[in-house]
């Protein structure tokens, strides 16, 4: 019979969990046992590190054609609040992140009816010739898949413009949950799971690595939880390309999900993290995403798990029109002081977690 006792055996043991064992840990209430066990898994692979980067968000357009159900960040063409970045303006503003520090560049954006795939290209070839410092972290296999359609190429000739254009590694994001059934209730126009796994294959059998999102708290149940993650761990075990696991609390304000909800809860928040922390053994990290978690869960979340705070983000529009109330920004001080009350080591790294500086 399967009890905490025997989980907690197993994972000091170094042995995997099973689904079903997930789900047990998710329908358990001994969240402080959870966590302790999460934060030993992580201790074993990380110490007392935690990872930070300096980075900057830049979301290129908001004019999407999918319109998925929950997302408060998409307009249609010609709606109010509709926006695309010129080139410029794109550039503008990697090159004052590139100049306070940053390394990285994290873009991604909705799918435009109109924008060229030469757009996208040509960002990332402005962005290298004028942040030339800046690694470049872009687009979801979502938007992979589109760039495919609306050009004709294949997803393989797609990645090789892209890298050659000065494309580093990809988000995690469009992963949602990968159970098709929840999929078609909360963004039913876009790729489905299984599309969505087989465009991350190919961008890690291409040498990109990935992050892995899941975004949870709206209609899924923890058995569509521990079933996404069971994808990832399959994935992942084929072919090791994922970085980290990025579990993101749905924040509910101005979607089209008409659900009785005002968010994920603390304890929620907490055991999600630790769970994926606990399951995901062939994840080196679990990042608390603090812009959707709010500063607080994030730092406790320091002591269920979790080892990488993402990063400064700077300018942040997905959740925030969303109605997170996280601030727009963290300062790096201010990750630093976060991550040493944690009792924590901070450490800045690279997009590919080298070190850069320690704290
Ligand atoms: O795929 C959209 C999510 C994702 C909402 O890889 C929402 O380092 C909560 O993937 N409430 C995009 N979440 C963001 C993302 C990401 C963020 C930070 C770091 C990394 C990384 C990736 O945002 C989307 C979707 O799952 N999202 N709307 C919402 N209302
Ligand atoms: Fe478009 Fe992405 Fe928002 Fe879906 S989540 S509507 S694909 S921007």
């Amino acid at each position: 019979m399967t009890t905490l006792e025997t989980i907690s055996a197993q994972v000091r043991a170094g042995q995997r969990i099973t689904a079903d064992e997930a789900l047990f840990l998710f329908k358990s209430h001994d969240l402080l046992a959870i966590g302790e066990l999460a934060a030993l898994v992580n201790e074993r692979k990380n110490g007392k590190n935690v990872y930070f980067n300096v980075n900057r968000h830049i979301n290129p357009t908001n004019i999407c054609v999918n319109r998925c159900a929950f997302c408060a960040f998409s307009r249609t063409a010609g709606e109010d609040g509709a926006y695309t970045l010129a080139l410029d303006e794109i550039c503008r503003r990697a090159q004052v992140a590139e100049g306070e520090g940053a390394t990285e560049v994290h873009i991604v954006g909705g799918l435009h009816p109109d924008l060229a795939f030469e757009f996208y290209e040509e960002t990332l070839q402005a962005i290298r010739h004028t942040a030339p410092k800046l690694h470049i972290k872009a687009f979801t296999a979502v938007e992979i898949e589109y760039f495919s359609r609306i050009s004709g190429l294949t997803v393989g000739q797609v990645f090789e413009r892209l890298i050659t254009a000065g494309l580093g590694s990809m988000p995690g994001g469009g992963a949602e949950i990968l159970v098709e059934e929840v999929r078609m209730k909360i963004c039913p126009e876009k790729i489905s799971g299984a599309r969505w796994l087989e465009i991350i294959r190919h961008a890690h059998l291409t040498g990109l690595k990935t992050n892995a999102t899941m975004l949870y708290g709206h209609v899924e149940t923890v058995a569509d939880r521990v079933a996404h993650m069971e994808m990832l761990r399959n994935l992942q075990d084929e072919t090791g390309g994922f970085q980290a696991f990025i579990p993101l609390a749905f924040q509910p304000e101005n979607s089209d999900l008409k659900l009785d909800i005002k968010g994920t809860s603390g304890l929620d928040d907490l055991k999600t993290l630790a769970i994926g922390r606990i399951f995901l053994d062939n994840f080196d990290h679990i990042k608390a995403y603090w812009i959707m978690l709010g500063e607080k869960i994030a730092q406790v979340s320091l002591a269920f798990g979790v080892n990488d705070l993402d990063g400064t983000v700077v300018e942040e529009k997905i959740g925030h029109d969303a109605g997170a109330k996280s601030p727009q920004a963290l300062t790096i001080d201010g990750i630093i002081r976060l991550i040493k009350k944690g009792g924590k080591v901070p450490v800045e790294r690279d997009t590919l977690y080298h070190p850069i500086r320690s704290y």
